[in-house]
């Protein structure tokens, strides 16, 4: 049997994982990590995969015989608009792993706006014993943008913990006791909406999306008074300046923030400051790489069987 070309890696987070776990991963052909120095100036032209997460602008340019490209993690707009990109499929990172991660990461913020948890914190850096009455989970309804993988997966654990749960979806989905309305029906969405959950992908539809004109039609009479964005799918979809003003304007009444318009947030960025905003930095669902490595390792095992792969990006829609 002759030897399987290399797997190249281009993974620009936790180079220090991904080196200590590619040196075992991907057993029966090995892997060319881009990070590693020694690749510099390597010849790509015989790699047929390619694991890329934020890669370089001339990475296509040098691997010109890809048959199919995995994005490190399970969105793909760090791909999507490359020069040069090939007309070959992509694959996004869908993992249980993965999906727990964000679940977790969404419950939490919505139990931390729920109970009030930012003035909880003020009030014990002051050393005061402030009782909060919160209102139930029942009485406050979450609205999830975006009803794809990890959406309807954080839409069953935020009923399990008592919500009133709606979602929104390009396309209308059909999820069991839960009310679901297709893009068209936007504005009756977001009037039901005490809780704005956003877990869409970035495509020229959704940048720019969370903005001032949407937060102003979220309901206004729920049980927390005003309400709440929360946003986990890319920072791009927000503008941060509106953000900041409807807080200041009392439109919104907090935020949870895990992705920016550009990261690292900027030190200078007003939002650091705010009571009612909590701050993630882009670590609501890692990429785990071991996970990863055996999703990549799984596809293409099903690609060389000519089976067909899963999770290909529909480049039409841009996700
Ligand atoms: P999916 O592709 O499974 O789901 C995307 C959902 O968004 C679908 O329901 C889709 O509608 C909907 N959607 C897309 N465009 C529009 C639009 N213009 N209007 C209305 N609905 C739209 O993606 P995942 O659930 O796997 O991931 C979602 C995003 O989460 C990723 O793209 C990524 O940006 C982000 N992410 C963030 C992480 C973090 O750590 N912060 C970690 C992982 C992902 P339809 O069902 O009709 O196709
Ligand atoms: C992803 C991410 O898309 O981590 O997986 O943002």
């Amino acid at each position: 049997m002759s030897a399987r070309p290399p797997i190249l890696v281009d993974i620009k987070f936790n180079p220090e994982g991904v080196a200590r776990v590619l040196k075992t991963a991907f057993a029966d052909r090995g892997s060319i990590n881009l990070a590693d120095p020694a690749n510099r100036g390597r010849d790509l032209s015989e790699a047929e995969y390619a694991l890329l997460w934020k890669p370089d602008a001339d990475l296509f340019q040098r691997a010109p015989n890809l048959k199919v490209i995995f994005s490190g993690g399970a969105g793909v707009d760090h791909i999507i608009g490359m020069d040069g990109l090939p007309d070959i499929s992509i694959v996004r990172f869908v993992d249980r792993s993965l999906t727990t991660r964000m679940s977790e990461w969404v419950v939490m913020q919505c139990l931390m706006h729920l109970r009030g948890q930012y003035a909880h914190d003020i009030s014990q850096r002051q050393r005061q014993w402030a009782k909060l009455i919160a209102p139930e989970a029942a009485e406050v309804t979450v609205g999830v943008m975006g009803l794809g993988i990890l959406g309807q997966d954080a839409v069953a654990k935020l009923k399990v913990m008592g919500f009133d749960v709606i979602g929104w979806s390009r396309t209308r989905k059909e999820i069991d006791g839960v009310e679901t309305f297709d893009a068209r029906a936007l504005d009756r969405f977001l009037a039901k909406t005490d809780i704005l959950v956003g877990l869409l992908p970035l495509t020229p539809e959704t940048t720019g999306f969370y903005n001032s004109g949407l937060f102003k039609k979220l309901r206004r009479d729920g049980a927390l008074g005003k309400p709440v964005f929360i946003n986990a799918g890319r920072g791009r979809s927000q503008v941060e300046a509106d953000i900041v003003s409807s807080i200041a304007d009392g439109t919104l009444g907090g935020a949870s923030l895990d992705v920016f318009e550009v990261e690292p947030l900027p030190s200078t960025s007003p939002l650091w400051e705010l009571e009612n905003v909590f701050i993630t930095p882009h670590d609501a669902a890692v990429s785990e790489e071991n996970a990863l490595f055996r999703h990549v390792e799984a596809q293409i095992a099903r690609f060389e069987r000519g089976e067909t792969l899963q999770f290909v990006v529909d480049r039409a829609v841009g996700y």
